[in-house]
C-alpha cells in the first residue's frame, strides 16, 4: 500500500472562550463563560468544555454524523479525514479528553485513526500513514487496524505512541500494544487521553482500561521547546476500508486565543512566491503613518515570517496617480518603509526585508474613479529564499 497525500480543506471557525469574533451567546451563558475565563485564569486549571459550542475544523472526508459526533472516513479505498480542535492549548496545563472510536464493521479493514498533538493545522499522509505520516514535529497515538508488514505492525488491531510523523515502529515512543479483542467490531470504544503536565505523563485508556501510557518532557522532547499545540484527529482508508467514526464525550482543557494568521489559501499563494497585496493596511492621508487598524494585517505577516525563518521580504509600495509624480514616488517608498520598521519592532531580522517605492507607474485599477484608486493605493508583497 503507498502513500496518497489527502485534500485538507477548511471550515469557518467559530469557537466559545477567546473568539474574536462570531459569537452568538444569551446573557446568561455569556456570564458562564465569563467566570469559566476567570476561573481558568485565576486557578490555571483546564475546565470543562461545552462540547456543543465547538465549531471543530474538518478536512477531507469528514462529515457530521450527530450532535457531537463525526464520520472521518467512508467505506471505500482512499478515503481521509481529520478533525481539529480550533484553539491550540499550552501542553504546560493539563488536558483531558475522552471520545467514542468506531473502527468499523470489518475485520482487516484499514487503516485506523490517530490522535495527534501539532503545532500546525496539517493533516498527513493517508493510506497507511492514517493522515499522521510526515507530520513533523507531531505526537500521535495511533489505532491501527491494517497490519503494514515493513511498519513492524503486528497482525492484531494496535496502539502505539509515535512521533513526529514516523509510523515504523522501530520507532515508537511507546508500544505496539496488541488488542486481543477486535477493534473493528461495529461497536464505540471509549477511548480517554490524558496529559499531566506536571507529571509530563500521557495516559491512554481503552474501554476504561489503561492500555498504553509515557512519560516524557514532550514539550522539550518533541515539540522543540515549543509548549503550544493544537489536538485533532485524522484517519485514513487504503487498499482496504472501513467507516470511521468518532464521537466526543468530554473535552477538559483550557484554550488559547484562535491565533491571528492569514487563511490558509492566501499564506499558500505567499508562500508559493506570488505578488500578494496586503488588505486593510492604511496610512493616514498624505503621510507615511500607519493607521492602527493595519497592526491585524501586519501581526499576520509577522506570524508568516516567523514560520519562514530562512525566507526574506521585499516590500513594494503603490499610490494613485492623484498629485505629482515625484511625490507620489517618495510617498510609496516611504510607507513601504513604515511596513520595515514595523515588522523590525516585531522582533523581524532587518537584513531579510527591503521597502521599494513603486510611485503611481503600476496601477491595477482605473486612476479616474474612486474605487479605482483605492485599489491602486496598495502594499504588496514578495515572499522569496534568496539564494546562498
Ligand atoms: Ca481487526
Ligand atoms: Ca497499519
Amino acid at each position: 500500500m503507498s502513500f496518497k497525500k489527502p485534500n485538507f480543506g477548511e471550515d469557518k471557525v467559530s469557537f466559545f472562550i477567546c473568539n474574536q469574533g462570531g459569537m452568538k451567546v444569551n446573557s446568561s451563558s455569556f456570564i458562564l463563560l465569563i467566570l469559566l475565563f476567570v476561573a481558568t485564569f485565576a486557578f490555571g486549571q483546564a475546565v470543562d468544555v461545552p462540547l456543543t459550542e465547538v465549531k471543530f475544523r474538518r478536512g477531507g472526508d469528514v462529515t457530521k454524523s450527530g450532535a457531537n459526533c463525526y464520520q472521518l472516513t467512508e467505506d471505500r479505498r482512499w478515503s481521509s479525514g481529520a478533525i481539529w480542535y480550533p484553539a491550540p492549548i499550552n501542553l504546560a496545563k493539563n488536558f483531558e479528553m475522552e471520545v467514542d472510536l468506531m473502527l468499523g464493521c470489518n475485520d482487516k479493514g484499514a487503516d485506523g485513526i490517530v490522535f495527534i498533538f501539532s503545532p500546525e493545522l496539517k493533516i498527513g499522509y493517508a493510506g497507511e500513514g492514517m493522515g499522521f505520516a510526515g507530520l513533523y514535529p507531531s505526537l500521535g497515538v495511533e489505532f491501527d487496524t491494517h497490519q503494514n508488514h515493513h511498519l513492524g505492525d503486528p497482525p492484531q488491531d494496535h496502539i502505539a505512541v509515535l512521533s513526529d510523523g514516523q509510523t515504523n515502529h522501530r520507532y515508537d515512543l511507546a508500544g505496539p500494544i496488541a488488542i486481543k479483542q477486535d477493534l473493528e467490531d461495529c461497536q464505540n470504544h471509549r477511548i480517554k487521553v490524558v496529559w499531566k503536565a506536571n507529571e509530563k505523563e500521557l495516559l491512554i485508556s481503552l474501554d476504561g482500561n489503561n492500555i498504553i501510557g509515557l512519560q516524557k518532557n514532550i514539550v522539550a522532547d518533541v515539540f522543540l521547546g515549543k509548549p503550544e499545540v493544537y489536538w485533532g484527529f485524522s484517519s485514513a482508508t487504503g487498499g482496504g476500508h472501513n467507516i470511521h467514526k468518532i464521537c466526543f464525550e468530554k473535552l477538559t482543557f483550557e484554550a488559547l486565543p484562535i491565533p491571528n494568521t492569514f487563511s490558509a489559501k492566501k499564506r499558500k499563494a505567499i508562500e508559493k512566491g506570488d505578488i500578494t497585496s496586503l488588505d486593510n493596511v492604511l496610512f493616514r492621508s498624505g503621510s507615511a503613518t500607519l493607521k492602527k487598524e493595519s497592526d491585524e494585517e501586519l501581526t499576520k505577516l509577522v506570524d508568516l515570517l516567523k514560520a519562514n525563518p530562512d525566507h526574506h521580504l521585499s516590500i513594494y509600495g503603490h499610490t494613485d496617480a492623484v498629485g505629482n509624480e515625484q511625490t507620489n514616488a517618495e510617498l510609496s517608498q516611504k510607507r513601504a518603509e513604515s511596513i520595515v520598521d514595523f515588522l523590525i519592532k516585531k522582533g523581524i531580522d532587518p537584513t531579510r526585508l527591503s521597502a521599494k517605492g513603486m510611485g503611481e507607474n503600476y496601477p491595477i485599477a482605473n486612476n479616474d474613479n474612486a474605487a479605482g484608486r483605492l485599489k491602486n493605493r496598495r502594499v504588496e508583497i514578495y515572499l522569496y529564499r534568496p539564494i546562498p
